[in-house]
Protein backbone atom coordinates (compact mmCIF):
# COMPACT_ATOMS: atom_id res chain seq x y z
CA UNK A 1 0.00 0.00 0.00
CA UNK A 2 1.11 3.46 -1.28
CA UNK A 3 0.15 6.47 0.46
CA UNK A 4 -0.47 9.20 -2.00
CA UNK A 5 1.50 12.17 -0.20
CA UNK A 6 -1.18 15.24 -1.58
CA UNK A 7 0.54 17.86 0.99
CA UNK A 8 4.65 17.09 -0.66
CA UNK A 9 3.02 16.90 -4.20
CA UNK A 10 1.21 20.16 -3.59
CA UNK A 11 4.59 21.59 -2.11
CA UNK A 12 6.58 20.87 -5.28
CA UNK A 13 4.04 21.98 -7.39
CA UNK A 14 3.47 25.93 -5.67
CA UNK A 15 7.63 25.68 -6.17
CA UNK A 16 7.57 25.08 -9.49
CA UNK A 17 4.93 28.13 -9.49
CA UNK A 18 6.69 29.81 -7.90
CA UNK A 19 10.05 29.26 -10.44
CA UNK A 20 7.68 30.62 -12.80
CA UNK A 21 6.49 33.64 -11.48
CA UNK A 22 10.34 34.84 -10.56
CA UNK A 23 10.89 34.36 -13.86
CA UNK A 24 7.79 36.46 -15.34
CA UNK A 25 8.71 39.73 -12.66
CA UNK A 26 12.43 39.06 -13.71
CA UNK A 27 10.96 40.13 -17.00
CA UNK A 28 8.99 42.67 -15.31
CA UNK A 29 5.56 41.42 -15.89
CA UNK A 30 2.82 41.84 -12.92
CA UNK A 31 2.98 38.93 -10.39
CA UNK A 32 -0.63 36.83 -10.61
CA UNK A 33 -2.87 38.64 -8.65
CA UNK A 34 -5.65 36.56 -6.81
CA UNK A 35 -8.67 38.06 -5.16
CA UNK A 36 -11.26 36.31 -2.64
CA UNK A 37 -14.50 37.02 -1.32
CA UNK A 38 -15.29 35.85 1.86
CA UNK A 39 -18.69 36.26 3.25
CA UNK A 40 -19.54 35.72 6.81
CA UNK A 41 -17.17 34.17 9.19
CA UNK A 42 -18.22 30.44 8.97
CA UNK A 43 -15.24 28.57 10.37
CA UNK A 44 -14.55 25.93 7.46
CA UNK A 45 -14.45 28.78 5.04
CA UNK A 46 -12.17 31.05 7.24
CA UNK A 47 -9.92 28.03 7.08
CA UNK A 48 -10.23 27.40 3.57
CA UNK A 49 -9.87 30.96 2.68
CA UNK A 50 -6.68 31.15 4.45
CA UNK A 51 -5.41 28.68 2.86
CA UNK A 52 -5.85 30.23 0.00
CA UNK A 53 -4.53 33.42 1.03
CA UNK A 54 -1.09 31.62 2.38
CA UNK A 55 -0.76 29.80 -0.71
CA UNK A 56 -0.51 32.77 -2.99
CA UNK A 57 2.15 33.87 -0.69
CA UNK A 58 4.25 30.70 -1.05
CA UNK A 59 3.74 30.71 -5.06
CA UNK A 60 4.16 34.49 -5.21
CA UNK A 61 1.13 36.20 -6.15
CA UNK A 62 -0.69 38.80 -5.07
CA UNK A 63 -3.98 38.61 -3.30
CA UNK A 64 -6.61 40.75 -2.21
CA UNK A 65 -9.16 39.32 0.68
CA UNK A 66 -12.68 41.09 0.02
CA UNK A 67 -15.00 40.87 3.57
CA UNK A 68 -18.42 40.83 3.83
CA UNK A 69 -20.85 40.53 6.57
CA UNK A 70 -23.64 37.50 6.48
CA UNK A 71 -26.25 39.99 6.03
CA UNK A 72 -24.81 41.52 2.88
CA UNK A 73 -27.47 42.11 -0.25
CA UNK A 74 -27.45 39.95 -2.66
CA UNK A 75 -26.63 42.91 -5.30
CA UNK A 76 -23.78 44.67 -2.94
CA UNK A 77 -22.30 40.74 -3.94
CA UNK A 78 -23.06 41.66 -7.62
CA UNK A 79 -21.50 45.29 -7.58
CA UNK A 80 -18.57 44.13 -5.91
CA UNK A 81 -17.94 41.00 -8.82
CA UNK A 82 -18.13 43.65 -11.72
CA UNK A 83 -15.66 45.12 -10.06
CA UNK A 84 -13.46 42.76 -10.15
CA UNK A 85 -14.72 41.82 -13.62
CA UNK A 86 -13.42 45.46 -14.57
CA UNK A 87 -10.20 45.75 -13.04
CA UNK A 88 -7.25 45.08 -15.06
CA UNK A 89 -5.12 44.11 -12.17
CA UNK A 90 -7.07 41.25 -10.52
CA UNK A 91 -6.56 37.91 -12.77
CA UNK A 92 -8.75 35.93 -11.23
CA UNK A 93 -11.00 36.04 -8.57
CA UNK A 94 -13.40 33.19 -6.37
CA UNK A 95 -16.41 33.45 -3.92
CA UNK A 96 -15.96 31.56 -0.97
CA UNK A 97 -18.95 28.64 -1.39
CA UNK A 98 -21.39 28.17 0.18
CA UNK A 99 -22.82 31.77 0.94
CA UNK A 100 -25.71 32.17 3.28
CA UNK A 101 -29.04 30.69 2.29
CA UNK A 102 -30.54 34.61 1.00
CA UNK A 103 -28.01 34.91 -1.38
CA UNK A 104 -28.74 32.72 -5.01
CA UNK A 105 -25.23 31.10 -5.12
CA UNK A 106 -25.78 30.67 -9.50
CA UNK A 107 -27.01 34.10 -9.51
CA UNK A 108 -23.58 35.01 -7.94
CA UNK A 109 -21.16 32.44 -10.23
CA UNK A 110 -23.26 33.69 -13.43
CA UNK A 111 -22.09 37.14 -12.59
CA UNK A 112 -18.42 35.91 -12.38
CA UNK A 113 -16.49 36.52 -16.09
CA UNK A 114 -15.54 33.04 -17.81
CA UNK A 115 -11.82 34.47 -18.07
CA UNK A 116 -11.48 35.32 -14.31
CA UNK A 117 -13.49 32.45 -13.06
CA UNK A 118 -10.11 30.31 -11.84
CA UNK A 119 -12.79 27.98 -9.57
CA UNK A 120 -14.20 27.15 -13.28
CA UNK A 121 -17.67 26.85 -11.77
CA UNK A 122 -19.47 29.37 -14.45
CA UNK A 123 -21.24 27.56 -16.78
CA UNK A 124 -19.59 28.55 -19.93
CA UNK A 125 -16.41 26.71 -18.35
CA UNK A 126 -18.34 24.02 -17.26
CA UNK A 127 -19.70 23.56 -20.72
CA UNK A 128 -16.28 24.34 -22.38
CA UNK A 129 -14.37 21.81 -20.07
CA UNK A 130 -17.27 19.38 -20.84
CA UNK A 131 -16.91 19.22 -24.75
CA UNK A 132 -12.82 19.76 -24.51
CA UNK A 133 -12.37 23.17 -24.92
CA UNK A 134 -9.73 25.35 -23.25
CA UNK A 135 -11.27 26.37 -20.06
CA UNK A 136 -10.50 26.79 -16.01
CA UNK A 137 -11.21 23.43 -14.00
CA UNK A 138 -12.72 22.48 -11.23
CA UNK A 139 -9.73 22.78 -8.83
CA UNK A 140 -10.57 19.41 -6.59
CA UNK A 141 -11.21 17.38 -10.05
CA UNK A 142 -7.97 18.71 -11.31
CA UNK A 143 -5.49 17.78 -8.58
CA UNK A 144 -7.60 14.46 -8.60
CA UNK A 145 -6.13 14.15 -12.09
CA UNK A 146 -2.10 15.47 -11.44
CA UNK A 147 -2.01 12.96 -8.51
CA UNK A 148 -3.18 10.11 -10.52
CA UNK A 149 -0.41 11.57 -12.68
CA UNK A 150 2.32 12.19 -10.82
CA UNK A 151 2.31 8.60 -8.92
CA UNK A 152 2.11 7.05 -12.50
CA UNK A 153 -1.49 5.81 -11.86
CA UNK A 154 -3.00 4.41 -15.08
CA UNK A 155 -6.28 5.07 -15.71
CA UNK A 156 -6.57 4.64 -19.69
CA UNK A 157 -8.90 2.11 -20.18
CA UNK A 158 -9.51 1.29 -16.20
CA UNK A 159 -12.80 1.33 -14.38
CA UNK A 160 -13.50 4.35 -12.67
CA UNK A 161 -16.20 4.63 -10.12
CA UNK A 162 -17.50 8.23 -8.25
CA UNK A 163 -19.17 7.83 -5.41
CA UNK A 164 -21.30 12.12 -5.67
CA UNK A 165 -22.66 13.66 -8.34
CA UNK A 166 -21.92 17.55 -7.07
CA UNK A 167 -21.40 20.18 -9.64
CA UNK A 168 -18.19 21.40 -7.45
CA UNK A 169 -16.81 17.15 -7.37
CA UNK A 170 -18.56 14.34 -8.92
CA UNK A 171 -19.77 15.79 -12.23
CA UNK A 172 -16.98 17.44 -13.52
CA UNK A 173 -14.89 14.51 -11.97
CA UNK A 174 -16.75 11.78 -14.20
CA UNK A 175 -16.33 14.03 -17.60
CA UNK A 176 -13.00 14.32 -17.26
CA UNK A 177 -11.98 10.74 -16.08
CA UNK A 178 -13.96 9.70 -19.36
CA UNK A 179 -12.36 12.29 -21.58
CA UNK A 180 -9.58 10.53 -23.96
CA UNK A 181 -6.88 13.46 -22.87
CA UNK A 182 -7.73 13.26 -19.36
CA UNK A 183 -8.88 9.66 -17.93
CA UNK A 184 -9.47 7.98 -20.82
CA UNK A 185 -11.36 5.34 -18.39
CA UNK A 186 -14.79 3.89 -18.05
CA UNK A 187 -16.95 5.85 -15.72
CA UNK A 188 -19.76 5.40 -13.10
CA UNK A 189 -21.34 7.53 -11.04
CA UNK A 190 -23.25 6.12 -8.02
CA UNK A 191 -25.15 8.27 -5.68
CA UNK A 192 -27.43 8.17 -2.53
CA UNK A 193 -30.39 6.33 -4.62
CA UNK A 194 -27.85 3.70 -6.12
CA UNK A 195 -28.69 0.25 -6.25
CA UNK A 196 -25.86 -2.44 -5.77
CA UNK A 197 -23.43 0.43 -4.38
CA UNK A 198 -21.26 -2.03 -3.12
CA UNK A 199 -21.55 -4.60 -6.02
CA UNK A 200 -20.33 -1.24 -7.77
CA UNK A 201 -17.57 -0.23 -5.54
CA UNK A 202 -16.05 -4.12 -6.04
CA UNK A 203 -15.63 -3.95 -9.92
CA UNK A 204 -13.73 -0.67 -9.35
CA UNK A 205 -10.08 -0.50 -10.62
CA UNK A 206 -9.98 3.06 -9.14
CA UNK A 207 -12.90 4.58 -6.27
CA UNK A 208 -12.81 8.35 -5.81
CA UNK A 209 -15.76 9.39 -3.31
CA UNK A 210 -17.02 12.64 -2.80
CA UNK A 211 -20.40 12.24 -0.65
CA UNK A 212 -18.93 14.20 2.86
CA UNK A 213 -20.59 11.09 5.10
CA UNK A 214 -17.76 10.10 7.54
CA UNK A 215 -16.20 7.01 6.71
CA UNK A 216 -18.83 5.66 4.74
CA UNK A 217 -16.51 3.84 2.08
CA UNK A 218 -15.96 0.28 4.44
CA UNK A 219 -13.23 -2.43 3.35
CA UNK A 220 -16.08 -4.71 2.09
CA UNK A 221 -16.85 -2.86 -0.60
CA UNK A 222 -13.53 -2.42 -2.17
CA UNK A 223 -10.92 -4.94 -4.26
CA UNK A 224 -8.06 -6.25 -3.57
CA UNK A 225 -5.64 -3.88 -4.75
CA UNK A 226 -7.63 -0.99 -5.90
CA UNK A 227 -6.77 2.58 -5.66
CA UNK A 228 -9.06 4.84 -3.60
CA UNK A 229 -9.31 8.66 -3.53
CA UNK A 230 -10.61 10.67 -0.61
CA UNK A 231 -12.49 13.71 -1.16
CA UNK A 232 -14.22 14.27 2.08
CA UNK A 233 -13.82 17.05 4.84
CA UNK A 234 -15.92 17.19 7.22
CA UNK A 235 -14.90 18.62 10.53
CA UNK A 236 -15.80 16.45 13.49
CA UNK A 237 -15.94 17.85 17.24
CA UNK A 238 -12.71 16.61 19.26
CA UNK A 239 -11.47 18.13 21.97
CA UNK A 240 -8.34 16.56 22.05
CA UNK A 241 -7.35 18.73 19.23
CA UNK A 242 -6.35 22.35 18.81
CA UNK A 243 -9.32 24.17 17.21
CA UNK A 244 -11.99 21.55 18.47
CA UNK A 245 -12.13 19.59 15.65
CA UNK A 246 -10.48 17.12 13.38
CA UNK A 247 -11.03 16.03 10.02
CA UNK A 248 -12.88 12.85 8.82
CA UNK A 249 -12.79 11.54 5.23
CA UNK A 250 -15.17 9.70 3.70
CA UNK A 251 -13.46 6.68 3.62
CA UNK A 252 -13.18 4.15 6.31
CA UNK A 253 -8.82 4.59 6.42
CA UNK A 254 -8.13 2.02 9.01
CA UNK A 255 -10.56 -0.56 7.49
CA UNK A 256 -9.59 0.13 4.03
CA UNK A 257 -5.96 1.43 3.61
CA UNK A 258 -4.44 -2.62 3.66
CA UNK A 259 -6.69 -3.96 0.56
CA UNK A 260 -5.74 -0.72 -1.48
CA UNK A 261 -2.07 -0.32 -4.02
CA UNK A 262 -2.64 3.09 -3.52
CA UNK A 263 -4.88 5.73 -0.91
CA UNK A 264 -5.14 9.44 -0.08
CA UNK A 265 -4.82 9.95 3.83
CA UNK A 266 -7.18 12.67 5.36
CA UNK A 267 -6.17 15.46 6.40
CA UNK A 268 -2.98 15.68 3.83
CA UNK A 269 -4.45 14.01 0.46
CA UNK A 270 -7.16 15.69 -1.85
CA UNK A 271 -7.18 19.32 0.13
CA UNK A 272 -3.73 20.40 -0.43
CA UNK A 273 -4.05 19.80 -3.95
CA UNK A 274 -7.33 21.42 -4.44
CA UNK A 275 -5.68 24.65 -3.57
CA UNK A 276 -2.49 24.29 -5.48
CA UNK A 277 -4.50 23.38 -8.44
CA UNK A 278 -6.79 27.09 -7.70
CA UNK A 279 -2.89 29.09 -7.89
CA UNK A 280 -2.04 26.72 -11.18
CA UNK A 281 -5.12 28.04 -12.88
CA UNK A 282 -4.54 31.90 -11.24
CA UNK A 283 -1.08 31.35 -12.97
CA UNK A 284 -2.58 30.75 -15.96
CA UNK A 285 -5.31 33.34 -15.62
CA UNK A 286 -2.05 35.79 -15.33
CA UNK A 287 -0.82 34.46 -18.43
CA UNK A 288 -3.91 35.51 -19.89
CA UNK A 289 -3.55 31.91 -21.85
CA UNK A 290 -7.44 31.32 -22.28
CA UNK A 291 -9.67 33.38 -24.57
CA UNK A 292 -7.42 35.34 -26.51
C1 LIG B 1 -6.01 18.89 4.06
C2 LIG B 1 -14.26 22.75 0.82
C3 LIG B 1 -16.33 21.66 1.36
C4 LIG B 1 -17.04 22.82 1.04
C5 LIG B 1 -16.38 23.95 0.58
C6 LIG B 1 -6.14 21.10 2.93
C7 LIG B 1 -8.26 22.13 2.43
C8 LIG B 1 -8.89 21.07 3.06
C9 LIG B 1 -8.17 20.01 3.59
C10 LIG B 1 -9.00 23.25 1.82
C11 LIG B 1 -12.80 22.79 0.70
C12 LIG B 1 -11.97 21.58 1.05
C13 LIG B 1 -12.18 23.98 0.32
C14 LIG B 1 -6.80 20.03 3.53
C15 LIG B 1 -10.70 24.13 0.26
C16 LIG B 1 -10.56 21.73 0.54
O1 LIG B 1 -4.85 19.07 4.49
O2 LIG B 1 -6.52 17.76 4.02
C17 LIG B 1 -6.87 22.14 2.37
O3 LIG B 1 -8.68 24.38 2.12
N1 LIG B 1 -10.02 23.04 0.91
C18 LIG B 1 -13.01 25.11 -0.03
O4 LIG B 1 -12.50 26.17 -0.41
O5 LIG B 1 -14.34 25.02 0.05
C19 LIG B 1 -14.99 23.91 0.48
C20 LIG B 1 -14.95 21.63 1.26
Amino acid sequence: MTLIDGKATAARIKAEIKEEVDQMVARGERRPHLAAILVGHDGGSETYVKNKVLACEACGFQSTLIRFEDDVAEQTLLDEIARLNADDTVDGFIVQLPLPKHIDEQRVTDAIAPNKDVDGFHPVNVGRMAIGLPSFISATPLGILTLLQRYDIPTSGKKVVILGRSNIVGKPLAQLMMQKLYGNATVTVCHSRSEQLREECLSADIIIVAIGSPAFLKADMVKEGAVVIDVGTTRVPDATRKGGFRLQGDVDFEGVAPKCSFITPVPGGVGPMTICMLMQNTLKAGKREYYQ
